[in-house]
């Protein structure tokens, strides 16, 4: 999730939470005596969640009408919070996973029938042969509340040529398909041009159907995937010219794909995944020539619905397009921050154009994920170890 410079590093290189973490907390020092208290309050806040968890990526539910709330830790277990603290180990697959930096378990998807199956899907980087990222089944026996270790089915293995830029988020869309999002394997600026390589699974959007099988597959290939038929190209993606998709998530009344693509040196960028659509990575970071620096060739690519520079954060972190009912005026915006600066802002689009581009607060948190739970209500999740709910502000 860290953004990073642009030299090359053999694996494994080990990530810089240190760094960050001083960094944020400059920043934050610098903030505080620059900013005159009193005056203009943020209007919302972070209302402390939970707590006491280590190096927290992702919250999520399972859409089974259980109300639990999961937390999925870097190291690799998932865990059910309960009154603001983890409570039960859903999953514990930490023997398996090799984390640190931008590897570890980076996320769970629950089967959207998973009351009634017990499966869900995990995405994490394993040193077993070398560096890959795994995506793979688990099961939750009948009658049982956790996912069983030894269920675990293999789905796809995806060697990454370094450690940083795994992508790592996972969710089914309303159609019932899986999309995983995997980066462009890392390093700085793409050097074998994965993004824009269509005969690569890096740097792109896939989508499969994990209740089917293609032949040689462990899971189907939807008919209506943009590049089925195409010679040379994997016919798992969806979309391309992705950097680093972090974050992405669905809106549930639409079912608009929202993805925050981690940028290299200069913009980080919001885009609206579309079938088929190339994103620009490494021709273009956001809406600007990166390949070469100036004069590309920028037919065909998609622009960022948003993007921002360095002024504002460093490292975008995808959130959620909030359909909750704590906080009314935010209904229908897509709300997303940045992981260096700790900033939340809300997005509105319309046709395509932005309507609403507004800063929500300056929290100055080391933000890996936003998440919702099971009533759509909207939680950022702090790289320190905690939970907060998004509010109004109370006075
Ligand atoms: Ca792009």
């Amino acid at each position: 999730m860290t953004t990073d410079e642009s030299e090359s590093r053999p694996p494994v290189r080990q990530p810089r939470p240190a760094a960050l973490g001083a960094w944020v907390a400059l920043l934050a020092a610098i903030a505080l005596l620059s900013r005159p208290g009193a005056l203009g309050a943020d209007p919302y806040e972070l209302v402390a969640a939970g707590d006491g968890f280590k190096h927290p990526v992702q919250l999520t539910h399972a859409g089974d009408g259980s109300g639990r709330t999961f937390v999925v830790e870097q190291e690799g277990r998932v865990l059910v919070m309960r009154d603001g603290r983890p409570a039960e180990t859903f999953l514990d697959l930490r023997s398996k996973v090799y984390h640190g930096g931008e590897c570890g378990l980076l996320s769970i998807a629950f089967h959207p029938k998973f009351r009634e199956n017990g499966r869900c899907f995990v995405n994490y980087t394993s040193a077993e042969r070398g560096l890959d990222s795994i995506v793979s089944e688990l099961t939750v026996p009948k009658g049982g509340q956790k996912a069983e270790p030894a269920s675990e089915r293999e789905i796809l293995r995806l060697a990454q040529p370094y450690p940083n830029h795994n992508g790592g988020m996972q969710l089914f869309g309303p159609d019932g398909f899986l999309y995983i999002g995997f980066g462009d394997g890392g390093a700085g600026g793409d050097p074998h041009g994965h993004g824009q390589n269509l005969g690569s699974l890096l740097g792109k959007m896939l989508r499969i159907d994990v209740d089917t099988r293609a032949p040689g597959l462990a899971y189907g290939i939807p008919a209506d995937n943009p590049f089925v038929g195409t010679p040379g190209a994997r016919p798992e993606i969806w979309a391309y010219g992705l950097r680093n998709p972090w974050r992405f998530s669905f809106d549930p009344a639409t079912g608009t794909l929202w993805c925050a693509d981690v940028g290299q040196n200069r913009f980080e960028e919001i885009d609206v995944i579309e079938r088929g659509k190339n994103y620009g990575w490494n021709v273009m970071e956001g809406a600007h020539c990166f390949k070469p620096e100036s004069g590309c060739n920028t037919q065909g690519l998609t622009l960022p619905a948003k993007e921002y520079g360095r002024k504002k954060g460093v490292c975008v972190t995808g959130g959620h397009v909030y359909r909750g009912k704590a906080v009314p005026d935010l209904a229908g915006a897509y709300i997303y921050g940045d992981f260096g600066s700790g900033r939340i802002w809300s997005l509105r689009l319309s046709g395509g154009w932005v309507k609403e581009d507004r800063e929500l607060m300056h929290s100055k948190k080391p933000i890996s994920s936003f998440g919702t739970d099971e009533a759509g209500e909207l939680y950022v999740v702090t790289y320190e170890g905690r939970v907060w709910q998004l509010k109004k502000s109370s006075e």
